[in-house]
């Protein structure tokens, strides 16, 4: 069996190496595993992991390196650590978990979503329409859910869908998806992968190794990406949301269709979908595309469609008071994303943003106000850059707050009838949270706890 006694790393033990331990221990590997956390921040770990044996270090640095043979490097560990350099120096080959996924996958049905934004809305609805169409499906990968657990106990008619990112993407060498999709790029994670060229690379690695036999799900609006068919072997199946294609999955008029040759087949309005806004539109015609090039029937594609509901953290009613309708968009962690939420939205909007840093431009994003965001309310570290990025930008109505319970209040203290109360950071949420859906769980407490005062 694959990895059977062989003595493989595990570097960083949250969602994805607590997954990936357990399926090791299935594999007969000879488990190591280490972290930088203090013991106690891992009782989690350690915890769900008591009946498997493995060597633990808690300083990274101290990890005996001479026998390893294989590690597997949590995605969002980056590649200049001190130790994935030596491991590079000494031939150890440093893989991510969906690498792995793949090498020990008993199916052929992998479907890899990726792309900066709308990823994990895509992938919970190619998700659903696979779970109505009577597939066993499993949905896992960046969306939040470790995949190697899953895989080491699939069967060969089982289907994933990955929601795939940049760093889990990076260190991939063999991963070959039957079906790839990606929705679409603008820059992101610029601290982690150096430049957005190498960005750029480590998402077209969802589609390198694909062949004549597999299937490229590709945005034809998004000009990066329209560059890409030059270097594709597989089938390519575009999609648009402003263009109607000789061939692809577009908009006619107000409804959705699949042409292919002479023959359009209607899937349905886009009226009758529930989601809100043309960033969602792009996701449904994405999911579609993958969908029927599976071979699902377009009534089962068209019933999936008009009752889901969207997901949580993205752009996501929350409730009203007092008039002011409130919106989770916590999972809006770069400019891009927020840009989108604030199109979706009908003005006049209060936003909520600020976070980590990660090197991001936020002109891009105040320019996007177009007049519609009346208030603004920065937190986290990033404030004072977007404060300044604003001013420069001819905006006025900036407030500082230190925590989100400070921002729901002033918000809606601004606010008045009829005014949409937004939290989408454009940045990560560390510093302040663990992840983004800590955060927006905050916010919706922040939110709650406004009836109660
Ligand atoms: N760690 C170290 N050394 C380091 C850095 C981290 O030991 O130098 C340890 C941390 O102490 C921690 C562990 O590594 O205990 C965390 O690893 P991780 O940050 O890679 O996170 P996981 O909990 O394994 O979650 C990862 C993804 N996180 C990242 O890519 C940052 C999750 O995506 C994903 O859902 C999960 O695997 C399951 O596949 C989250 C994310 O923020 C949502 N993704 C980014 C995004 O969407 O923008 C890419």
């Amino acid at each position: 069996m694959y990895l059977q006694s062989k003595k493989v790393l595990v570097l960083g033990l949250g969602i994805s190496g607590l997954s990936t331990v357990k399926a090791l221990n299935q594999l007969g590997a000879k488990i190591v595993v280490s972290d930088s956390k203090k013991e106690e921040e891992l009782k989690d770990f350690f915890q769900k992991t008591q009946d498997i044996e493995f060597e633990k270090y808690l300083n990274t640095n101290d990890v005996p390196l001479e026998d390893i043979d294989l590690i597997i490097k949590s995605p969002g560990i980056e590649p200049n650590t001190l130790l994935i350099e030596d491991a590079n120096r000494r031939n150890i080959e440093v893989i991510t978990d969906i690498e792995l996924a793949y090498r020990i996958s008993p199916t052929d049905n992998i479907i890899a979503i990726t792309g900066t934004n709308g990823k994990t809305t895509t992938t919970t609805l190619i998700g659903e329409i696979f779970k109505d169409a009577s597939y066993n499906t499993y949905v896992a990968g960046n969306i939040g859910v470790g995949i190697l657990w899953d895989m080491a106990n699939a069967k060969k008619e089982d289907i994933f869908v990955i929601e795939s990112s940049s760093f889990q993407l990076e260190n991939t060498v063999s991963f070959k998806p039957k079906i790839s999709l990606i929705t679409n790029i603008t820059p992101d994670h610029l601290n982690w992968h150096g430049n957005l060229t190498n960005y750029i690379n480590a998402k077209k690695k969802v589609f390198k190794n694909q062949d004549t036999g597999d299937y490229t799900i590709l945005n034809y609006d998004d000009k990066t990406i329209r560059e890409m068919r030059k270097e594709l072997k597989s089938n390519i199946i575009w999609f648009s949301v402003n263009e109607k294609l000789d061939n692809g999955v577009f908009i006619d008029g107000e409804n959705i269709v699949i042409k292919e040759g002479i023959t359009t087949i209607k899937v349905l309005s886009y009226k009758e979908l529930q989601i809100l806004g043309k960033h969602n539109l792009e996701n449904v015609l994405g999911a579609v595309a993958v969908a029927f090039s599976f071979g699902i029937n377009t009534d089962i594609i068209a019933k999936t469609l008009k009752k889901f509901p969207g997901v949580e953290h993205r752009i996501e009613y929350v409730t009203t008071i007092g008039q002011r309708k409130f919106y989770n968009d916590s999972k809006g962690t770069n400019p891009d994303s927020t840009i989108k939420a604030i199109e979706a939205l009908d003005s006049p909007i209060i936003l909520i943003a600020g976070g980590h840093n990660k090197g991001s431009d936020f002109n891009e994003l105040i320019l996007s106000f177009n007049g519609k965001v009346k208030e603004l309310i920065l937190m986290g570290e990033t404030r004072e850059v977007i404060k300044e990025t604003a001013i420069k930008n001819g905006i006025e109505n900036i407030h500082l707050v230190e925590n989100m319970k400070e921002a729901v209040n002033l918000a809606y203290e601004l606010g008045e009838d009829n005014d949409n109360i937004l939290l989408s950071p454009a940045c990560a949420s560390w510093g302040m949270y663990n992840n983004f859906e800590e955060r927006g769980q905050d916010f919706k407490d922040a939110v709650y706890g406004l009836k109660e005062d």
